[in-house]
């Protein structure tokens, strides 16, 4: 299964351009929406996030801000142990399967 990554764009953004592009040179795929043209969603997105800025990305349901904290993470390395149990759920280790 792989993470699910949602980009929350406008076009000529620059912050989004580096965004994708840094998850794109990590080598996960994104899904981008584009809210320039829709002002419902831009609503929801700032009532979700608290933010007015664009990108806001989200790595699972989790909103993690803009493209300086998304390289913050990276920096750091918890954004790939985020995007690697988004991707990769713990198998139940305590139990045993019996088919
Ligand atoms: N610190 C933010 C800055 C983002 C930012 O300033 N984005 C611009 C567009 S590139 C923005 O949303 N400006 C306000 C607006 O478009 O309403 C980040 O790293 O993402």
């Amino acid at each position: 299964m792989s993470a699910t990554i949602i980009v929350y764009t406008t076009p000529h953004c620059g912050y989004c351009r580096m965004a994708k592009q840094l998850l794109t040179s990590r080598g996960w795929t994104f899904r981008e929406v584009d809210v320039a043209d829709d002002p419902a969603a831009r609503a929801t997105l700032v009532a979700t996030t608290g933010r007015k800025t664009v990108p806001q990305i989200f790595i699972g349901h989790q909103p993690i801000g803009g493209f300086e904290e998304l390289k913050a993470l990276d920096d750091s390395g918890a954004l790939a142990r985020l995007v690697a149990q988004t991707r990769d759920p713990q198998p139940d280790s305590g139990s045993t399967r019996h088919e």
